[in-house]
């Protein structure tokens, strides 16, 4: 069976896309291709960072001719306020998605649509944080623990704790260097001050909030969202689904969700397997209920249940372009706009459902701990009542799909390690089985490879490319957000995908029974890459700073992207951008961003726009972070 494996390439994917965007242009709606071309080529002064838009004496633009603003600040400082803004920005949206799930657990009961699904989890946390549980109800536990969590976002005094999950040895760096984040809503306030007219101009300054503001993210928002969600939902363990276009059924309602927090789409799975649901959708002809995601919402999905995943950020479009898709619901990020204007063109209903993400020409129901249930259950019943109305001329589903294996949180991790354990002599749930390989060079290292998808690149090319490199030479890769989904299109999270990896990593996949990239959730989720890190570097007892670990966004493009690189530099792990972070304009924040930090926290970016030059570089770093231990 492995001999007919194969994996599905990029020029594949593109066909797929080429036949869809045939629909479109006989529907005559336009798509992300389209607009590519209107926008290209870009604004030279927003891609080099140099316009400044912050005051209404403003914009002002720097060009050697006129190296200063009005009011004197420089490249450096135009820049590097930009960039900080962009932190700022990625970190406040992280975090308000952990927050909402925090109010979600805060609002959880027995009898309400929300539940405590993993309570070891949510009481070794209440340990953690010295929330007292004998003999308490596991509810009052689980509200006094999201009260606390809520109320690290604007706590006056004192750090995050949950910085207290790091080693001793980045705590004391980030003291050091006066970047221990405090409060989520505290640093971005910081950021948002800093950054307006007449304030820091100096690009250091600029820098190290950038990195104490994506800390308060890292290891702060973004881990808030990602042990509530496991505590509501459950922590993802391996198992099998499936992903890419192929994943749409012909016969069956199609509801797609998009977005991140998962709290609408738990609702709507739950109700698509209502016993009244699919009686209703036989009644219309459909054989079942195909709930599929999309973006970080899918990887939710497809990391807790068997729910298949659709497609990654520029796939949105797409999905609509089927002619199959009965129902679009959406939460928060990573919405285009123009899925109102593609449904239109379908019969294809679309429900917005956070007042934080409101886009015209979508039907807004917004959805709260008390209403999730009956919003979920009315789109579900919409979107089989709309089965009957597609319309046969628009119809085209990709055949392509692969089978993926996921659901590799660090629980998830560890459970597998555990089957190589000897059980007898070695110690169980750590991450020791994986330094000795790591030690004997069977594995050479680790890359986490994240983030979106960018038409600056050839899309999901640099992801895939770039992977099948790392795994050929024996780096074992986790993944999140669009990168995972990437991986899972084309093959990679299958388990025979072991047979495009060098002989070491091949071996370790065999034993250990899994797929060589391994999917650790969303772009939330990149805090369990933090606890992996931190875990291995104090199973090993080394600084993360010389774990052969490295990061990598060859396809980023979101705000958030760059909260996430700016916490994964500060806790001491090298991240290898493939997109220009829009600071070129600046030599002194280009400097502080790639030498800087390592000066700082030691580790920074390093940035190539050739995936192929990007994946040399990060083979280099790994090789030269072995040499450095001597292994
Ligand atoms: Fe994908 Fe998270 Fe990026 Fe959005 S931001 S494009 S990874 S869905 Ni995280
Ligand atoms: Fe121009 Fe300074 Fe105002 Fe920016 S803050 S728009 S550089 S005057």
């Amino acid at each position: 069976m492995s001999q007919e494996f194969k994996l599905t390439t990029v020029e594949q994917m593109e066909a797929d896309q080429a036949r869809l965007r045939e629909t479109a242009a006989q529907v005559g709606i336009d798509t992300w291709q389209d607009r590519v071309k209107n926008q290209t080529p870009h604004c030279g002064f927003g891609e080099k960072g140099v316009c400044c838009r912050i005051c209404a004496m403003g914009p002002c633009r720097i060009t050697p001719k006129a190296p200063k603003g009005i009011c004197g600040a420089t490249a450096d400082a135009i820049a590097g306020r930009n960039y900080l803004r962009m932190a700022a920005g990625g970190a406040a949206t992280h975090s308000d998605h952990g927050r909402e799930c925090a109010w979600k657990l805060y609002d959880a009961s027995e009898d309400g649509y929300y539940h405590v699904t993993d309570a070891s989890k949510l009481l070794k946390l209440a340990k953690e944080w010295g929330v007292k549980t004998d003999g308490r109800d596991i509810y009052d536990v689980a509200h006094e623990v999201a009260e606390l969590a809520i109320n690290e976002y604007g706590k006056p005094t004192g750090y995050q704790r949950w910085t207290e999950r790091a080693t001793e040895e980045r705590r004391k760096t980030w003291e050091k260097e006066d970047i221990m984040p405090r409060a989520v809503d505290r640093e971005v306030v910081t950021a948002m001050h800093m950054t307006h007219m007449g304030n820091t101009a100096d690009a250091e300054a600029l820098v190290r909030q950038s990195l104490r503001c994506g800390l308060s993210d890292g290891w702060g928002g973004s881990m808030t969202g990602t042990e509530m969600s496991d505590i509501m939902y459950g922590t993802p363990m391996p198992h099998d689904t499936e992903g890419n276009l192929g994943v749409m059924e012909m016969d069956q309602v199609n509801i797609v969700c998009h977005g991140h927090d998962p709290a609408v789409s738990e609702m709507i799975i739950r109700f698509a397997e209502d016993p009244e649901m699919l009686k209703l959708a036989k009644k219309v002809g459909a054989k079942g209920i195909n709930v599929v995601g999309l973006c970080c919402t899918g990887n939710e999905m497809m990391m807790r249940h068997k729910i298949k995943m659709a497609g990654n950020f520029l796939q949105q479009e797409a999905v609509i372009l089927t002619g199959v898709c009965d129902a679009i619901v959406v939460d928060v990020q990573c919405i285009f706009p123009n899925i109102g204007p593609v449904a239109e063109c379908f019969h294809t209903k679309f429900y917005t459902t956070s007042p934080i993400a409101r886009i015209p020409l979508s039907e807004y129901l917004p959805i709260t701990s008390q209403n999730a249930g009956e919003v979920a259950k009315k789109i579900v019943k919409e979107a089989i009542e709309n089965f009957p109305n597609r319309e046969p001329g628009k119809i085209f589903i990709p055949e392509h799909k692969h089978i993926a294996n996921v659901g590799y949180s660090c629980e998830g991790i560890k459970s597998r390690l555990d089957t190589v354990t000897n059980s007898r002599i070695d110690e169980i749930d750590t991450y020791k089985p994986l330094i000795e390989c790591v030690k004997s060079g069977v594995l050479r290292g680790a890359v986490a490879m994240v983030g979106c998808n960018n038409p600056k690149v050839r899309p999901d090319y640099s992801h895939i490319e770039i992977m099948k490199k790392l795994l050929a030479n024996d780096i074992v890769i986790v993944a999140t957000g669009c990168a995972a989904q990437a991986a899972s299109k084309a093959g990679l999270l299958d388990k025979r995908a072991k047979q495009f990896c060098g002989e070491g990593l091949r071996r370790v996949c065999t034993l250990a029974d899994i797929p060589p990239v391994l999917h650790m959730g969303s772009c939330v989720d990149i805090s369990r890459m933090m606890l992996l890190v931190t875990g291995i570097a104090k199973d090993w007892g080394i600084d993360t700073t010389q774990l052969p670990v490295v990061g990598c966004a060859p396809e980023w493009m979101s705000e958030k992207a760059v909260s996430i690189a700016n916490y994964v530099v500060a806790t001491g792990i090298d991240t290898y951008l493939g997109i220009d972070p829009l600071v070129g304009g600046s030599p002194q924040m280009m400097q502080l961003i790639t030498e800087g930090t390592k000066k700082m926290v030691g580790a920074g970016y390093i940035i190539n726009t050739n995936p192929d030059g990007l994946v040399e570089s990060i083979i280099e770093g790994i090789e030269a972070k072995r040499k450095a231990l001597g292994i």
